[in-house]
């Protein structure tokens, strides 16, 4: 039995986490078989696109494992978190446009998950938190890093000072969440979304993920000379061409997606 399902069609992988009985928490086993399917994917040309989901209508990922927590000494604790670091940053520096489609709980490792991704859908029932302080912990797998840089400090001090759960509406209007859609549309929606990326250049679109994420990270100087790079790269690529000449023939453009 997998814990981690991948579909794959047109250009676009589906990743279900299926643990439904626990809520798709994220226990070691689960989290091996993610870093497997997603350094296949990163090696593979033809998918441009990852969506990831949870199993059930229920939950994203209720955080990571509980139980298997319970007993880790600080210096296992810290593989726990390192490990979890390696495979969310994989997947956030995944060339191919990274999507999660939160279909109910997203909490603790599991919100942490959906923030290493490129953008985020939710469902309207989606609920949205990091309640590792109510457990005595921390964040572990970026969440003190990443949701600040997603919707500001001061949403993300609250969100992990208070541990409180928040709704999609409230995820929306801070920023946490891209789309909100009703439950069974979550799905659906979300490759409509996937589409609408990949009807672009998606050589285009990788490289500007990497200069987004390349600029976060440092200061606006290196940030603007890597995009300078990024851009000029650009004009040694076939879609560039295409694109350009397909605007000025007044016709639609053929990337080599
Ligand atoms: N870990 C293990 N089991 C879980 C988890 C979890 N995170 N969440 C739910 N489950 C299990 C429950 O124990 C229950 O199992 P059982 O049926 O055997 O009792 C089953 O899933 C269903 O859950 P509930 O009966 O509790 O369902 P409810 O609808 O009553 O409640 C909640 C749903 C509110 C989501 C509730 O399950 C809950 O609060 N879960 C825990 C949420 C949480 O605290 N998550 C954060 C965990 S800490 C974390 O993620 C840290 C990440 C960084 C790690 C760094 C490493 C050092």
């Amino acid at each position: 039995m997998s814990f981690v399902l991948l579909q794959t069609a047109n250009g676009i992988a589906e990743i279900v986490i299926n643990k439904p009985e626990t809520l798709n928490a994220l226990n070691s086993l689960i989290l091996n078989e993610l870093e497997k399917v997603i350094n296949n994917i990163s090696k593979d040309d033809d998918i441009k696109l990852v969506i990831i989901t949870g199993q059930g209508s229920k939950s994203f990922a209720a955080g990571a494992d509980i139980n298997e927590m319970k007993d880790l000494n600080p210096q296992q604790a810290r593989e726990f978190s390192r490990f979890g670091h390696t495979v969310f940053k994989t997947i956030e520096n995944l060339q191919q446009i990274t999507i999660a489609a939160i279909n109910g709980y997203a909490l603790g490792g599991g919100l942490e998950l959906a923030l290493a991704c490129d953008l985020r859908t939710a469902s309207k029932t989606a609920k949205f938190g990091l309640p590792e302080v109510s457990l005595g912990i921390t964040p572990g797998y970026g969440g003190t890093q990443r949701l600040q840089r997603i919707v500001g400090m001061s949403h993300a001090k609250e969100m992990i000072f208070t541990g409180e759960m928040i709704d999609a509406n409230e995820a929306y209007r801070i920023g946490l969440v891209n789309k909100v859609y009703e439950q069974d549309e979550l799905l659906p929606c979300t490759r409509l979304l996937a589409q609408k990326i990949l009807s672009n250049s998606m050589s285009a679109v990788s490289l500007a993920k990497a200069s987004i994420n390349y600029g976060i990270q440092c200061g606006l100087d290196s940030a603007c000379q890597y995009e300078t790079e990024i851009f000029s790269l650009c004009f040694s690529t076939r879609d560039r061409i295409e694109g350009i000449n397909a605007f000025i023939e007044k016709r639609k453009p053929q990337f080599g997606n």
